[in-house]
């Protein structure tokens, strides 16, 4: 098998609580027989290593940032505001406030600073639109993604053709 080299893509995490969520952004990547970086780092709790990882990872071969957090979730942000690099935030659910807190302190980001925010605990799509933004300058990953885009359309194919039927059925039951 071709080696693949570094990581590309980093997923980040503001605490291993997050991982459960986080998890599902690697599921996503391992379907493009991708690999990530995956480490834990807190804007709030360990400022100078998020400083560290989020000037470095460029010239770590990195491309793209997925970070995820939970509550007061500034860690996408923070780092955004450190690389050159794209960063999409994944507001995780772990508050009272059931991730609405994290998803408005992760999409509400001032002019300038871009965050890519995907749904609350949708780290799945986090990891999808990490693969799609690699897939611009790689053209096998972006022919991936069009079969994974074909067969999801085939899927919904076949939900109308049962629904029909099962329409279909009841109608019949209802006359007899
Ligand atoms: P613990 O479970 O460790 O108490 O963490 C984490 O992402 C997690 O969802 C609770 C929540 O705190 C979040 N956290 C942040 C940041 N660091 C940790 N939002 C940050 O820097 O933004």
């Amino acid at each position: 098998m071709k080696k693949q080299g570094p990581p590309k893509i980093a997923i980040i995490m503001g605490s291993k609580s997050d991982y459960k969520v986080m998890s599902k952004a690697l599921e996503a990547i391992h379907e493009f027989g991708l690999e990530a970086h995956v480490e834990i780092v807190s804007a709030h709790r360990t400022p100078l290593r998020m400083y560290e990882f989020a000037t470095h990872s460029e010239n770590n071969g990195i491309k793209v940032i997925i970070a995820g957090a939970g509550g007061a979730a500034h860690l996408p942000g923070m780092v955004a505001s450190l690389t050159t690099l794209p960063v999409i935030g994944v507001p995780v659910n772990v508050t009272k406030l059931k991730g609405l807190d994290a998803l408005l302190s992760i999409v509400q980001m001032p002019k300038g600073v871009p965050v890519a925010t995907v749904a609350i605990d949708n780290a799945f799509n986090a990891g999808l639109l990490a693969v799609k933004i690699l897939a611009t300058s790689d053209a096998k990953l972006s022919a991936k993604l069009f079969l994974y885009q074909k067969n999801q359309s085939k899927k919904i194919s076949m939900m109308n053709r049962e629904i029909k039927s099962e329409t279909k059925k009841n109608r019949t039951k209802r006359k007899t």
